[in-house]
């Protein structure tokens, strides 16, 4: 099966996954809406990568699947918050309205309050491990990765530089291994607390997340000045007008791309100490630089 093929199906799967556990209820506006921004044409690369980490340890599919869409429960929230008009006030994502205009500001500022909740009820109930310790540590993961030591920090520092440009490279880094690299680790990490890994094989995750994450910010940055609204389902030539801090400031367009390419190459070398088995996690993370959605 290709990349392409894996990817769609995992995504097929992690709709299926959230239809289950979120069912439709036309009666309830936030159930509506909280599908809204969690349904649609996303990538669904987080829980992949949840799904080949876990993999590597032979966890059970469902278990990681749960994980994975928790992952995404809080990714989905993350981007409704980032659409809204005190935010990055966008019209588009992944192709439709974002939940603000389908709905109205105060639902989307709740579907995402919603989602960022149900992240952790899925992870905390008995069916995602066995084990209590193993889903307390997923739950205490994903906090971190998520919150004022992760993502959301990212974005406060982010929405900072729009005033007080930062002057470096690494200060672009230090926020984006934030914003976007939290949840990248804990989409690894997760697969080697469910399975179990040595702190050798999780060390290796993470470094690779690290690597995939930045790679990804940076192509995010590269398909914002180099692609269309049309292809990527959502605004594009947003970073520099916003006066944000991006990459292709300090790289330019081509140093960009390079850089991305060296990441990934560097990412795939962590992956050695797994053989064959992480043949998953090297053709994800070509696809981070390959691209063009
Ligand atoms: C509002 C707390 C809070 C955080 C927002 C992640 C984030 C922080 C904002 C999203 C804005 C953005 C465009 C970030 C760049 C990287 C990124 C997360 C892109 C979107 O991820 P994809 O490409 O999206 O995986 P899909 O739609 O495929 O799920």
């Amino acid at each position: 099966m290709t990349f392409q093929n894996k990817l769609r199906d995992v995504a097929d799967r992690v709709d299926r996954l959230i239809e289950v556990l979120l069912p439709e209820d036309r009666g309830s506006r936030l159930r509506t809406a909280m599908r809204y921004g969690a349904l649609g044409q996303g990538k669904r690369l987080r829980p992949f990568f949840v799904l080949e980490s876990a993999g590597l340890f032979s966890v059970a599919q469902r278990e990681a699947l749960r994980v994975g869409v928790a992952l995404e429960c809080v990714h989905c929230y993350s981007l409704i918050h980032d659409d809204l008009p005190a935010m990055d006030n966008d019209d588009v994502r992944r192709g439709r309205p974002t939940c603000h205009r389908a709905f109205d500001e105060a639902t989307a500022i709740l579907a995402g309050d919603g989602l960022l909740t149900f992240a952790f009820e899925i992870l905390a109930a008995d069916e995602t491990h066995r084990d209590p310790d193993v889903r307390c540590a997923l739950v205490l993961a994903l906090a971190k990765a998520s919150g004022q030591g992760g993502m959301v920090e990212g974005q406060m520092r982010d929405l900072e530089a729009e005033t007080t440009p930062v002057s470096s490279l690494e200060s672009v880094e230090g926020i984006q291994a934030l914003k976007t690299g939290a949840l990248f680790g804990y989409a690894l990490e997760s697969g080697a607390l469910l399975g179990g890994a040595s702190q050798g094989e999780r060390a290796s995750l993470l470094a690779y997340a690290d690597k995939v994450g930045l790679a990804f910010q940076i192509m995010d940055d590269w398909l914002d000045v180099t692609s269309s609204p049309e292809v990527l389902g959502k605004a594009t030539q947003k970073d520099r007008g916003a006066g944000k801090a991006t990459f292709i400031d300090f790289l330019g367009v081509e140093g960009a791309r390079k850089k991305a390419g060296d990441l990934v190459e560097g990412a795939i070398s962590c992956l050695e100490p797994f053989g064959g088995r992480a043949q998953g996690l090297e053709d994800a993370a070509r696809f981070v630089i390959s691209r063009n959605f």
